[in-house]
């Protein structure tokens, strides 16, 4: 059983030396090799650092059912969370258990080789019940496990060749050691961590300041910038946030760093994890909240854990995991003392004011103000620079409908309209135009119309990420796929389905370019609404009918629904 090294004496990492680094990385060219996925290389940096020391690599089957089980490796150390390198079956069965692979980053650089002691295919929905709570897709990490993670699991020592490289932030980048001689030069024996994955506001610092008061300690605020909960604030904002709320401690007392740490949003487990990590850094302390990296409601509505489930946890093996907790409750201000103060701790008939994380966003995309008691000016300004009001922000206008039902003559006068209006970059993707430049080699079978869909999704979300306005007019068939263009685009912005619903009748009385004549005399195969298939939106943002309703009107139809949801400011 491995036993917590002295706060601040050098943790063990897996790196060889320089000039064995050079050998070893010219040997491993040869080696099979796996690209790692952005988890995989947050999980490696940590491990090759001695960020989850005593882990010597990726867990291999034994150590894996004892983690999942009870949160012990094979020799009882306490491990909460299964460090595993997930890979395709197809990798897998390519491979001979001994042999050693070549772990590289995306761009195909080496940076680890991994000898291959273990192989298997997981329990997932087991490992999901036992670590997570519940095998439930609303659960982020469940969600991974079963629809991003590969079917087999590799597992066995790291030899490490060289750290993962990051362009951003570099000063603030800090390894276990390199803390660790940071905190013995500076004499700091006794350093509170806070773990944080959001931006910190004036609740934040409060409390920061309370528990570094309390512990009589010094205070790392150690933010992850690896991977947080989707939907989080980039980190780069945060950063650059975080940046700014540091002026407000006294340099002598605070320091900042950046942890690379990919989160499983888990709650209790995840805070002792967090702990162990944090003890590896050289800290002494570490403050566990309110729903401790809680990953919201589950499928059925309700929090997957109690709020205060990780402080309980904590507790149990805080002498094991070598950290001493500082426990918080949720901090709210009080106006008439125009004061922060726990929750639990103020009596009845004071007035207590509160922000949530949903209210916020609210504000920040309404562009309503956000009070100075809540944050600090300078951290509201960083935000409302990366979500400006949704008037200022980029969107999607994606028609849908049959050929002939009008989808490009409403989406011109649409893209003429919004031009006349100023402000943001209009683009038009049409169906005709796309598959003249972007999908030029493209049939229309199933598979083909599907590509040609994605592209059009893909185009349409960077436009959308970087403000400007995307108008697509393709026939999109398949409402599968259509979810999925929506799915990409709302991750940056709004998205607007437009039906253009007029009959199939209509159309084919229209027959502005003779296909549907050809179509029903069989010359063209495939042919959408009369021998290949059209599901029609269940619940589109907005329904026109070009039906005896000039194309002025239909675009007027759709500048007022862009207006009802807050994308154009109104007149
Ligand atoms: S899809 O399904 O969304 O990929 O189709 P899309 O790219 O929008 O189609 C663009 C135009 O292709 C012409 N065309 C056909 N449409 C449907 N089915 C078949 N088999 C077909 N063959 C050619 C048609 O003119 C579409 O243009 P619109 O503007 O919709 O009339």
């Amino acid at each position: 059983m491995s036993t917590p090294m002295s706060n601040l004496a050098p943790i063990p990492e897996l790196y060889v030396s320089a000039e064995s680094a050079q050998k070893l990385k010219v040997e491993a060219g040869e080696l099979p090799s796996w690209d790692l996925t952005p988890r995989q290389i947050c999980d490696l940096e940590l491990l090759m650092n001695g960020g989850f020391y005593p882990l010597k690599g990726f867990l291999g089957q034994e150590d894996y059912d004892g983690v999942v089980d009870n949160m012990r490796l094979a020799d009882g150390t306490l491990w909460p969370m299964p460090i595993t390198l997930d890979v395709s079956e197809e990798f897998a069965e390519s491979l001979e258990l001994g042999q050693d692979i070549a772990l590289r980053d995306q761009e195909g650089v080496i940076l680890a080789i991994l000898s291959v002691t273990d192989r298997w295919a997981p329990d997932k929905s087991r490992e999901a019940e036992k670590v997570f709570g519940a095998d439930d897709l609303a659960h982020p990490a469940v969600n991974y496990l079963h629809h991003t993670a590969g079917k087999v699991y590799l597992g066995g020592p790291i030899t490490g060749i060289q750290q993962p490289v990051h362009y951003d932030f570099r000063a603030r980048r800090d390894t276990p050691n390199e803390l660790r001689a940071y905190f013995r030069k500076l004499g700091w024996r006794r350093i509170v961590a806070f773990q944080t994955r959001n931006p910190l506001h004036r609740a934040h610092q409060e409390l920061t300041f309370r528990a570094a008061r309390e512990a009589q300690a010094n205070l790392l605020i150690h933010p992850v910038v690896g991977m947080t909960k989707p939907g989080d604030v980039d980190h780069f904002t945060r950063v650059r946030c975080y940046e700014a709320v540091l002026d407000k401690y006294p340099q002598s007392t605070t320091t900042m760093s950046l942890l690379n740490l990919a989160m499983r949003m888990a709650g209790p487990r995840e805070a002792v994890w967090h702990g162990l990590i944090r003890r590896n850094h050289g800290c002494t302390h570490f403050i566990v909240g309110r729903d401790h990296a809680g990953p919201g409601k589950n499928s059925a509505g309700e929090d997957f854990y109690g709020p205060y489930d990780a402080q309980d946890l904590f507790r149990q093996y805080e002498a094991e995991i070598g950290l001493e907790m500082v426990d918080f409750k949720h901090m709210v201000y009080v106006q008439e003392r125009a004061q922060y103060e726990p929750a639990d701790e103020i009596e009845e008939g004071v007035t207590v004011l509160n922000i949530s994380g949903t209210e916020l966003r609210r504000r920040l995309s309404e562009g309503l103000e956000i009070p100075e008691w809540f944050s600090f000016p300078e951290v509201v300004k960083e935000l409302r620079r990366t979500r400006p009001p949704r008037a200022r922000q980029g969107f999607t206008v994606f028609f849908t409908g049959l050929s002939g039902s009008g989808k490009s003559t409403i989406a011109n006068a649409l893209m003429v309209k919004l031009m006349e209006m100023g402000g943001r970059p209009v683009t038009l993707l049409d169906g005709d135009v796309v598959r003249k430049h972007l999908s030029s080699e493209l049939g229309f079978s199933k598979e083909h119309r599907d590509i040609n869909i994605r592209r059009i999704g893909y185009v349409a979300s960077e436009i959308t990420k970087n403000g400007g306005i995307a108008i697509c007019a393709p026939i999109a068939p398949y409402t599968a796929t259509r979810r999925a263009v929506r799915e990409m685009i709302e991750a940056y912005g709004a998205f607007c389905e437009v039906h253009v619903a007029t009959p199939i009748e209509e159309c084919e009385r229209r027959d502005r370019k003779g296909l549907y004549k050809l179509a029903r005399e069989g010359k063209i195969k495939e042919f959408t609404g009369i021998s290949d298939p059209y599901e029609a939106p269940e619940t589109p943002e907005l329904r026109v009918d070009t039906t005896g309703i000039d194309v002025d009107n239909c675009a007027h139809q759709v500048i007022l629904k862009l207006e009802q949801m807050g994308l154009i400011a109104g007149n």
